[in-house]
């Protein structure tokens, strides 16, 4: 089975419960990209998959581009090279661009072979600033599957990265590398430290520290609360798909940004994972308590306190009487939160084709087994779905990967329209400015009007596949195809922010 999936993650004293108190006081009113208000970014950055931390693919930013023609360069601003397949979603934050791709475009001779690379390019005119490049696990693909590069996203606050590597380590970099003439550290060991080489700051990698056997990628994107860092550990079955080799391993971690340690972990699934675990957590506030909400290996969504990870309540995304992979899925898709609401969708591997899907919209104020208490309403008439939601005006977006865009009604999950692409759909929709933007895998990307009534205003042929979700930053939209970033804006944009490696 060929996986390719980017999308595809206190003690009781009372001084204690004071300071946690303070601290989330403090985060909540200072830190403008706080997870506990609106959906969207604020800066003008896009600086994590999903761009906010409750992960809707939704912006409030104005001005982008209805259309582009590639061929002819028109609302082209820029166009920048990566490998020969690409799944790590562009993030954009403090005038520079992320993106995970693989080696083949071998940015430097000394750092040859299949490799996960991250790339940073300059914002404004797309100049290749530079990467880090990570060697592939040496088990092969049953950890680390050849030529997919990286998978995860990157979460970018000031200086700071943060992605998941295809070795399944969680790295945080210096968003500067060594174009600040600096180590940072407590990482101070890099071999390569010349202007274009990464300069990490710490690492933690899941398979020694929490035991993970990562099945075929390692892709979580990571999301942030306060000092604490969330992924997903990709634990799963061996290469018989039968055997689960550290059942004992968590689904999900949370990791101190500052120290690089573990703070808490959980492991409801156990031995029940059907496959892998590759849906990246999500966070925000819902009722009084800060949740991350994470999809994760048995097909169960499950919400944590964030602070301390105490779980607070699951919900079974399949029904009781389906069969593992027939009827029975996984969860791939990113879990979103709106409104006190989390909605998601199941579906399974790419390489497993398609199916029946399920998308839910759940009321996660409940606790405990909220399979039923929770449930708002269900929607069948999805198949198979690896995408995340876009929730705008009462309206919920969401596409499968046979081809669909579907639009309901966010409170009550009644249909207002299906859209048929005719190819499938790994990305997820963009709601902005309007529009509904979404790619294909035959590199089509739409534009449609936002709205109960389907307008579709133009489509735009991207020269080859399009796995990737389209991203607003600073009134430009960044997409790419298997092995090329755009940058797409409307000639006249104002210029980014400038980057902070400029000055
Ligand atoms: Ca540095
Ligand atoms: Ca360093």
């Amino acid at each position: 089975m060929k996986t390719r999936i980017s999308r595809w993650a206190v003690n009781g004293l009372l001084a204690v419960a004071i300071m946690l108190v303070l601290a989330v006081a403090i985060v909540c009113s200072v830190v403008p990209n706080s997870p506990v208000t609106a959906s969207d970014p604020g800066s003008g950055d896009w600086p994590m998959w999903g761009g906010t931390a409750d992960r809707n693919m939704v912006s409030t930013m104005k001005g982008l581009p209805a259309e582009w023609d590639v061929e002819k360069k028109k609302n082209i601003k820029w166009v920048a090279t990566l490998g020969s397949q690409s799944y790590g979603n562009p993030v954009v934050a403090g005038g520079q661009v992320y993106v995970g791709t693989n080696n083949e475009a071998l940015r430097d001779p000394k750092q040859p072979g299949d490799r996960g690379v991250l790339m940073a390019f300059r914002e404004s005119d797309g100049e290749y600033l530079w990467q880090h490049t990570n060697e592939k696990l040496a088990a092969g693909r049953v950890n680390d599957w050849p030529f997919q590069g990286v998978c995860s996203s990157p979460l970018v606050e000031g200086d700071k990265l943060y992605y998941v590597t295809n070795r399944c380590e969680l790295v945080c970099l210096d968003t500067q590398g060594f174009r600040d003439g600096e180590n940072d550290g407590p990482f101070k060991e890099e071999k390569l430290t010349s202007p274009t080489d990464a300069d990490i700051v710490w690492k933690f990698d899941m398979i020694e520290e929490v035991g993970s056997h990562p099945h075929n990628m390692s892709n979580s994107s990571p999301v942030s609360f306060g000092d604490l860092l969330y992924v997903c550990t990709s634990n799963g079955q061996d290469e018989s798909h039968v055997n689960i080799p550290s059942p004992k391993a968590p689904s999900i971690i949370a990791i101190n940004k500052k120290t690089g340690k573990l703070a808490w972990e959980d492991n409801s699934v156990f031995d029940r994972i059907l496959h892998g675990q590759w849906s990246s957590p999500t966070v925000g506030k819902i009722g009084d308590v800060v949740q991350v909400v994470h999809g994760q290996g048995d097909g169960w969504v499950r919400g944590y306190e964030a602070l301390t990870g105490k779980k607070l309540w699951e919900f079974d995304s399949n029904p009781k009487d389906s069969v593992w992979p027939k009827t029975r899925n996984e969860l791939i898709s990113t879990p979103v939160i709106f409104d006190n609401k989390v909605y998601i969708a199941n579906g399974q591997d790419p390489e497993h084709g398609e199916g029946i899907g399920h998308l839910y919209c759940i009321d996660a104020t409940k606790r405990g087994d909220i399979t039923k208490t929770g449930l708002v309403w269900h929607y069948d008439k999805i198949r198979r779905s690896i995408s995340t939601a876009a929730i705008q005006d009462g309206l919920v977006y969401y596409s499968d990967f046979s081809g669909f865009l579907h639009c309901l009604d966010a409170k009550t999950g009644q249909a207002y329209w299906v859209h048929d692409m005719f190819a499938a759909i790994w990305g997820s929709p963009l709601v902005a400015d309007g529009r509904v933007y979404l790619g294909d895998e035959d590199g089509d990307v739409v534009v449609l009007q936002a709205g109960k009534e389907k307008k579709v205003l133009a489509e735009m042929n991207m020269g080859s596949s399009v796995y990737s979700t389209p991203v607003p930053a600073n009134g430009a939209l960044f997409i790419f195809n298997r092995n090329q970033l755009f940058s797409i804006a409307v000639k006249g944009t104002p210029a980014p922010p400038k980057a902070s490696t400029q000055r």
